[in-house]
């Protein structure tokens, strides 16, 4: 098993890219509890190498994992042994990467302003963090941008602010690719910036008139800049855990909220490895430090793929959020309003039963710190791509994205509190 890891590692160093040949996606539908914890003995099988895209949850939600060429058949066998129904929902993931890398190459241009930036394709880290150059200097009454830390490997850590005046105004903060291999979510995260600064909506410009909004399309660098360079797959952190071989927490599980409780893993090999301790991330701790030294936050949106799902607290416990009422209401009128472009359907909820018990995330943490309108999305799709969406969704997902965000930030704007 080691070997086999330390293997891989060294093909990686030698020849680039991890190649995910043969590698398929499975969709496992486990019809009863007894079923999700057999699926579950599957992820504490660590040489099969799986990665949970989602789940294991509960019999209503599917469990979707990547298996690589040399697991499928003793998955497979594992699943149709003990009577679990399951479907191929990617034959090879390898294909999809392909095409995704060809139309990145096809398109490639440096755009010399954010009107002729390609928001139909993907982006590296360096074309982002020069389109928000290009976005600041277009903009210098509107725009500017804030680094608010460096992360484990040095990056910069940018926060576009749009603002039109006035001093600590109350604030909306939204961010994107927290988990770095989300690639729709940074791409949308573009389009949002952009769109900002295009004061052609008389509700947004009604926002702007009275609060800031703040975003962070590249919440994750180091992890990013890996999943173009070497690991496309690449969810985590890029942090070094002493004693393991395995790099990286979760950003996700990382906050202080719940830190430790049922639905993160203290092991470091784990893709919900909480971390060290409640903000080890310096990816995390610089968001707490930029959020308590603003102290007028008021709605804060982090945005995940896949699954179409929009939620507010909690994930680290099933007791009711103080303002369950309200935000349940927000919420559906918020999946509404996106349904209404494309007809996407989203469910919403609380985490802990719309996907699965998550503790040390994100909206919890900001939900318990005073930020009543705490929302996290999961985009487009249901599994048909998972994190693998094709480009040619990127535009229709961000704009319909924008209708809920929309909502959101209206409300929060004529809801004071
Ligand atoms: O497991 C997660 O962190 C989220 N799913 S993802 O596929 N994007 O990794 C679900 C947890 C719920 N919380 C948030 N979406 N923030
Ligand atoms: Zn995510």
């Amino acid at each position: 098993m080691r070997g086999l890891l330390v293997f891989s590692v060294l093909l990686v160093a030698a020849f680039g890219k991890e190649d995910f040949s043969g590698h398929q996606v499975l969709r496992i539908n486990a019809a009863n509890e007894a079923e999700v914890d057999k699926v579950r003995e599957l992820e504490e099988l660590e040489h099969l190498q799986l990665d949970f895209w989602r789940g294991p949850a509960n019999p209503s939600i599917p469990t979707d994992v990547r298996v690589p060429f040399f697991s499928i058949q003793a998955v497979k066998i594992f699943l149709e042994s003990n009577g679990i129904q399951y479907s191929t929902m990617i034959e090879d993931v390898q294909t999809l990467l392909d095409e995704e890398q060809a139309q990145m190459f096809a398109f490639q241009s440096r755009a010399r302003s954010t009107d002729t930036f390609n928001y139909a394709v993907y982006h590296n880290l360096e074309e982002i963090y020069s389109f928000m150059d290009m976005l600041v200097a277009e903009n210098p009454g509107l725009v500017s941008k804030i680094q608010i830390g460096s992360s484990y490997e040095g990056r910069p850590i940018n926060v576009l602010k749009f603002s039109t005046g006035g001093t600590k105004r109350p604030a909306i903060w939204i961010d994107t690719g927290i988990h770095s291999r989300e690639w729709v979510t940074q791409a949308s995260g573009l389009w949002f910036a952009k769109k900002i600064t295009e004061g052609s909506d008389p509700a947004l410009t009604a926002i702007l008139s009275t609060m800031d909004i703040f975003l962070e399309i590249v919440t994750n660098p180091d992890g990013f800049a890996f999943t173009h360079s070497t690991n496309r797959m690449w969810r985590k952190t890029r942090s070094v855990n002493a004693g393991s071989s395995c790099i990286g927490a979760d950003p996700n599980r990382n906050w202080d909220s719940g830190f430790g409780m049922a639905g993160s893993s203290n092991n470091p090999c784990s893709e919900t490895y909480r971390g060290k301790h409640a903000n080890s991330e310096v990816e995390v701790q610089s968001i707490v430090d930029f959020v308590k030294g603003h102290g007028n936050i008021k709605a804060f949106i982090s945005i995940h793929s896949y699954s179409q799902l929009l939620m507010y607290p909690y994930g680290y416990t099933s007791i009711q959020a103080a303002h369950h009422k309200e935000l349940d209401d927000l919420a559906k009128a918020s999946v509404t309003a996106l349904a209404s472009l494309y007809g996407t359907r989203y469910q919403y909820g609380p985490i802990i039963t719309t996907i699965y018990q998550a503790s040390g995330g994100t909206i919890d943490w900001t939900y318990d710190a005073g930020i009543k309108y705490s929302f996290t999305f999961e985009l487009r799709d249901t599994g048909f791509y998972g994190f693998l969406l094709p480009a040619s969704q990127i535009i229709p997902t961000a704009q319909e994205t924008w209708l809920g965000l929309m909502t959101i930030m209206q409300h929060a704007h004529t809801h004071p509190y």
